[in-house]
């Protein structure tokens, strides 16, 4: 049975080799074989595509339409031959025809179509909605230029851009037949008592479908990403003249649109350009829902029942006004009813509390970018006034010249949710804090989750085979089953393979890291992660300068009994963030003094590998023994890398911030190293102006440090490098990195002492698996159906 699978795959694999491909086997290049199997598994995805599109249609089935201006996807090949239950038989097939099966998944180019966390999250929701047989479409921009590439030049980021459309690839489906007009500026004009929007500018959205497939291959569900296109024909009069340039013009400018993905998460901008590719997203995700419903209905009061539509943050929160604009302008309803019919569909997801994060438009821009989306707001803001006369004056969506995209969403939508339980209580009592007032039921919480079919089935073979072979299968949609670990935890035998495994994982890490960074680390040195953007609030910072106390403390006494550790980072800064670039640069340093350090040696080794991506945090967690997660509390809406650490078996170093709380909660403060003030201390710390200082004086270690950094330890080729850094820690340190230096010390010092007990330590990492269960982003979904979508799984139970 087995080997006549393996012969039919061998078959189909040569067949798209020669007949796809049009290459001879012998001449095949990786690319072309890579191709080939992905192909192969591709044709094997249409089937339960075609038949989950069947059965929505026939069933007339609620939809979610999941809204977002990035999908952090990574790879797809060996993540389809998981949920078909192929990955075993697909190497199988490639080592028989001389191939091997890593080097293809690894020649595979990450698809960078977001820049963190909130594109992550998207790329795991559209896998669970297909793992639960929830019927969706999730609606992007296909962006030329993924999330640009970081290299290292004397220790300081620099970017290049991404070019993962350069080859062409095996997933998507180009549909030029579905292609919508979207426009821009213009008037606004009255017709037979119709306002009538005549755009001075269009561009055409053409879609490109990735099927996403779900586990086991039950359910497909779309991901439907739009091209920019031009409207206008190809100027042939003025190419014969030979004025080439300028019969390119309309092309070149409509793809503008969707040629690159803004890097920065960290400041709004008003940006033009931005504000455009919100627009052409959501109005073209709108006119393809609207066409769907429309195929198989009549009545768009009734849209609400058959359409559910999810704002991921207020990137597509145009989505309210240009709903109301397509039922009333372009059908007619009545305003209010239109206006009800489209929250009634609309969710708004929030996942920032960062006010400079927060989006908002200056009415200039927006009205002469968007005139008639301008004056519906302006209605939708009176409607709510007049509807709730409680509103505060300083209340609304259009304030001081400004459009409030986060004010519009929420009194667009029918359901506002944070991210993890103490962001969305801060949602309610510090952002929306008025509006919730108003609307008591309207926030909710939705704590996020990952999808444990990539994020340990797939990354972490070693680990997920012990899983199986303890508790069986059908833990991988059924996470809480994890649990049944628990009563292996006091078994000699299952802790020692559960060390085996992670100890497998850390050789194949040392081995890549001496490839790519060319620093030589020991497997069985305690691996301490932090990978994530880099930002202030998440204190990287903190991080590098406990290293730095760690490091002076081992050369002040190097036959200490030191538990050895080697420091890993990874992460981007935003290309215009100097204070995050500033941080970079140091780690940088910091690492070149301290590995070069032969009185340290293999007892503290930092390495920091250039652009951090999905694939390498596949490396990287299943790898990790402690997962640093120490951003200021109050900052952090959720996290998911802490999640994806936990279930790897990692317990955290991290303060109560996020999802933190919940996963201390799951897994216990004896396994957890807790530390550092509470979002509530945090906001006494600061009314207290010399905070910094106070807390710098009260700690020696910390003093020294500020003295290193100083004197240019870490920057001998440029003394003062650091003199503005440290001149801030004194006098502003706004994420308290002061105030929380010695707590984290002695947190990592009690990591140490845990880890030196190695049964006691592996019982911990086992317990953070075993109490992982919660964080499977099935669970989320299930809590998104119930809650926001009011819809039902259309697969059989
Ligand atoms: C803002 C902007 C501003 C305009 C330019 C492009 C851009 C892109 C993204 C953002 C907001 C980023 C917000 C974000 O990523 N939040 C993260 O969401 C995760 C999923 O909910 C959560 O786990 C993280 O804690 C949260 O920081």
């Amino acid at each position: 049975m087995i080997d006549l699978t393996v012969a039919t795959l061998k078959s189909d694999i040569l067949r798209h080799l020669t007949y796809t491909l049009g290459k001879d086997a012998p001449n095949a290049s990786l690319y072309d074989w890579r191709m080939a199997l992905s192909f192969t598994m591709r044709d094997r995805i249409v089937e339960p595509w075609f038949a989950s599109t069947r059965r929505t249609w026939a069933e007339d089935h609620k939809r979610v339409y999941y809204l977002s201006m990035e999908y952090l996807i990574g790879r797809l090949l060996e993540d389809a031959t998981i949920n078909l239950g192929l990955r075993d038989l697909a190497e199988t097939a490639m080592n028989d025809l001389g191939q091997d099966f890593r080097a293809l998944v690894e020649d595979e180019p990450d698809a960078a179509l977001g820049n963190g966390g909130l594109g992550r999250l998207a790329a795991c929701f559209m896998e669970s909605m297909a793992t639960l047989g929830c019927p969706a479409y999730g609606y992007g921009i296909r962006y030329e230029h993924g999330l640009f590439r970081q290299r290292f030049e004397g220790g300081q980021q620099v970017e290049t851009p991404e070019d993962w459309l350069n080859q062409p690839h095996a997933w998507e489906f180009p549909r030029p037949e579905a292609a919508y007009t979207i426009g821009f500026k213009g008037t606004v004009e009255s017709r037979d008592g119709r306002d009538m929007w005549l755009p001075g500018e269009t561009v055409l959205a053409s879609a490109h479908d990735t099927p996403v497939v779900g586990w086991q291959g039950k359910w497909a569900n779309t991901l439907r990403l739009w091209g920019a296109m031009p409207t206008t024909q190809f100027d042939l009069e003025r190419f014969n003249r030979g004025d080439y340039a300028a019969a390119a013009e309309p092309e070149a400018l409509a793809r503008t649109l969707s040629r690159v993905l803004y890097p920065d998460d960290t400041t709004y901008q008003g940006k033009e350009l931005r504000l455009k590719q919100e627009f052409f997203l959501t109005s073209a995700a709108l006119q393809d829902i609207l066409r769907r419903y429309k195929a198989g209905h009549s009545d768009l009061r009734a849209l609400p029942e058959h359409v559910a539509i999810q704002m991921n943050d207020t990137h597509p929160s145009i989505a309210g006004p240009e709903l109301i604009r397509l039922l009333s302008d372009v059908h007619g309803m009545p305003f209010e009813d239109a206006l009800d019919t489209a929250r009634a569909c609309l969710g708004y997801t929030n996942h920032t509390l960062l006010p400079e994060a927060l989006e908002r438009w200056a009415t200039y821009t927006f009205g002469n970018v968007l005139p008639r989306h301008m004056q519906i707001i302006e209605r939708i803001d009176s409607w709510h006034r007049r509807t709730n006369p409680n509103t505060p004056h300083y209340v609304g969506i259009v304030k001081h010249h400004e459009v409030r995209m986060g004010e519009l969403a929420f009194i667009m939508s029918h359901k506002v949710n944070g991210v993890s339980a103490l962001h969305s209580d801060l949602v309610k009592q510090n952002l929306f804090p008025e509006l919730h007032l108003l609307h008591p039921d309207r926030i909710i919480n939705e704590t996020n989750g990952v999808t444990p079919r990539r994020w340990l089935k797939m990354c972490n073979r070693p680990l997920a085979g012990l899983i199986s072979q303890t508790i069986g299968d059908g833990w991988e949609d059924d996470l809480d089953r994890l649990k049944g670990l628990e009563p292996h935890v006091t078994d000699a035998g299952f802790l020692s393979a559960f060390g085996v495994a992670k100890r497998q994982n850390k050789v194949a890490l040392a081995h890549w890291i001496e490839r790519d960074c060319g620093v030589t680390v020991d497997p069985d040195a305690l691996f301490d992660v932090q990978v994530k953007r880099i930002h202030e609030y998440k204190r990287q910072l903190l991080n590098i300068l406990e290293t730095i106390s760690r490091w002076d403390a081992i050369r002040k006494n190097p036959t200490g009994n030191w538990v050895p550790r080697v420091k890993i980072f990874g992460g981007k800064s935003a290309p215009g963030y100097a204070v995050a670039k500033e941080i970079i640069h140091l780690i940088n340093d910091v690492a070149s003094v301290v590995n070069a350090d032969p009185l340290t040696g293999d007892l503290l080794k930092i390495v920091y590998p250039a652009n951090y991506n999905v694939s390498m945090a596949e490396r990287l967690v299943p790898a990790a023994d402690l997962s640093e997660q120490i951003s200021t509390a109050g900052k952090e809406a959720s996290g998911t890398g802490n999640m994806k650490f936990m279930m790897n078996g990692a317990p955290t170093i991290g303060t109560l911030d996020g999802a933190n709380v919940e996963i201390l909660q799951e897994v216990g403060a004896e396994n957890f190293f807790l530390f550092g003030l509470t979002a509530a201390e945090v906001v006494v710390r600061r009314q207290d102006a010399e905070h910094s200082r106070k807390a710098i004086e009260a700690s020696q270690k910390l003093q020294d440090v500020m003295q290193m950094l100083a004197e240019g330890r870490f920057s001998p080729d440029q003394r003062d490098r650091y003199h503005g850094l440290v001149h801030r820690m004194w006098h502003s340190d706004y994420f308290l990195v002061a105030s929380d230096f010695d707590a984290y010390v002695a947190a990592q010092a009690e990591a140490d002492a845990a880890y030196a007990n190695r049964n006691h330590w592996l019982k911990m990492a086992a317990l953070n698996t075993a109490r992982s269960g919660f964080f499977s982003s099935d669970r989320t979904i299930r809590g998104y159906m119930r809650d926001i979508w009011s819809v039902e799984s259309a697969l059989q139970p």
